[in-house]
């Protein structure tokens, strides 16, 4: 084959792949880029600690789990302004409002007053800019991060995380949570209970301090009702703090 035609053919390659890509990150935002983990672990890691390790703990729904997704200075900086703004009782979301019910018994602490935050201390930041990163998203689409507390015995029972589609008030301004990051600032022993378990994958998660579990709560534009899981009790004496961050499929702002 001529040099010519061989540039030529290479062009036309590197074209078809380019088009492919931009194809494929408009329709399904959901394949994009945290489920090449591959990428992500041998990445440049701008915003992600050395130690940082995903890997997929489940594929159909996709669920990750990620090893020093916090750094300890993060976590510290979490619970510290947890603590500060102080717990009250959870809520749930039942037919569009929001109340308290037996399903949920664990406590809560909204890390910023305003829902959609503009901006948090450095450490938290950077924080944001690692989901931004593994998400490919906006930091408009992250919901306000909201830290939960179990003491012993306390546990949220078996729900999913995106809203029905009678939750209009929920879904108004930025639609639906599409990924769902549950961190842990504390580990709990094996034996002590505070899983966030998937009963219907038989897939279990345990606390270990700075790790996270994460999951895409659509596939294909679908909602993921597999994706169904739970907060266990720590068992009596013992206590688990985690994070939720939640990204939705449009900016809030
Ligand atoms: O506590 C857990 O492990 C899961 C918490 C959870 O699912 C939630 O807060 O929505």
């Amino acid at each position: 084959m001529s040099s010519r035609r061989r540039e030529k053919r290479h062009h036309k390659e590197r074209k078809d792949k380019k088009h492919h890509r931009s194809h494929r990150r408009k329709d399904s935002f959901d394949k994009i880029p945290i489920n090449d983990i591959e990428r992500i672990n041998k990445s440049k890691r701008e915003y992600i600690s050395k130690d940082f390790k995903a890997r997929i703990i489940n594929k159909e729904p996709y669920i990750v789990k990620i090893k020093n997704f916090l750094t300890s200075g993060e976590v510290k900086e979490l619970i510290r302004l947890a603590e500060k703004n102080g717990f009250e009782r959870s809520n749930v979301v039942i037919d569009n409002k929001l109340l308290y019910d037996e399903m949920r018994t664990s406590q809560t602490s909204y890390l910023l007053e305003d829902g959609c935050p503009r901006k948090y201390s450095k450490n938290i930041e950077n924080l944001i800019k690692r989901i931004c990163y593994l998400l490919d998203c906006k930091r408009e689409q992250i919901e306000g991060l909201m830290c939960v507390k179990y003491e012993g015995g306390e546990y949220f029972e078996t729900h999913v995380d995106f809203f029905s589609t009678d939750d209009v008030d929920l879904l108004e301004d930025a639609g639906n949570r599409i990924f769902t990051f549950f961190a842990y600032l504390n580990s709990v022993d094996k034996g002590e209970g505070g899983e966030t378990e998937f009963p219907e994958l038989g897939v279990k998660s345990r606390p270990i301090k700075g790790d996270a579990v994460g999951w895409w709560n659509f596939a294909r534009g679908e909602k993921k009702q597999n994706t169904l899981h739970r907060g266990l009790p720590p068992t009596e004496g013992h206590v688990k703090y985690g994070l939720n961050i939640w990204i939705r499929e449009k900016p809030f702002f």
